[in-house]
């Protein structure tokens, strides 16, 4: 069975996870730590970032988007739709969906890594103030939420569970359709929302 390398706060990997449920891909999850950097990660990816998938044949697949159109292809179009429209939509919500994580892990490990003294708040506003339009441009226009739903529904249900794990109480507020919108994603796929991202 493919292993997925993975940490279970990570919001790329819980993605990845849901993506793999969701097509019907069983894989076995294996708990890594980043900051350790053990063999088993740096072997299969030298940046030393999760999530990786691992195949039974031992190749190594990263990073997550590149896991999404993977499972996509041995599942026969379960992730994304065949036509070329939806299909970039699809794909283009995967990308503002991660592209909102990449600022919020920008925000956590700038104040992560760094002394507290050297924390830059310019760094922190700016990571921020992108997240928010993003968020605030989903709040306007949130995803139809269909019967058959796409790898951007599944990195959005992602996204939100991170910001939920890491900024709670600091994205809801004038955002009560995206917070509907994730109780309804719960209500129709609570099997992919156990996968959220933990703590
Ligand atoms: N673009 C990558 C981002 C992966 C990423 O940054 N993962 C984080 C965890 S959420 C990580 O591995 N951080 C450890 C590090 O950067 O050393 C993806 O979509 O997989």
């Amino acid at each position: 069975m493919p292993k997925v390398l993975y940490s279970p706060s990570s919001p790329y990997s819980a993605k990845v996870r849901m993506a793999a449920a969701y097509a019907g891909v069983a894989v076995e999850p294996v708990i890594v730590d980043t900051n350790a950097e053990p063999p088993l990660l740096i072997d299969n990816n030298p940046l030393g970032k999760i999530p990786v998938l691992v195949t039974d044949d031992g190749e190594s697949i990263f990073d997550s988007r590149a896991i999404t159109q993977y499972l996509n292809r041995i599942s026969g179009n379960a992730l994304f739709p065949r036509n070329a429209v939806k299909r970039t939509e699809a794909e283009r919500l995967e990308a503002l969906a991660d592209g909102i994580c990449d600022c919020l892990l920008a925000h956590v490990y700038e104040r992560r890594f760094r002394p507290e003294e050297k924390v830059e708040q310019s760094w922190l506003d700016k990571q921020w103030s992108k997240a928010e339009r993003a968020l605030d441009y989903l709040a306007a226009n949130p995803p139809k939420l269909p019967r058959k739903i796409t790898a951007g529904h599944i990195a959005l249900r992602a996204t939100l569970g991170y910001l939920d794990l890491r900024f709670a109480g600091k994205w809801e507020k004038k955002r009560s359709k995206l917070v509907r919108w994730k109780k309804r994603f719960d209500e129709k796929f609570p099997e992919l929302a156990e996968l959220a991202p933990k703590g």
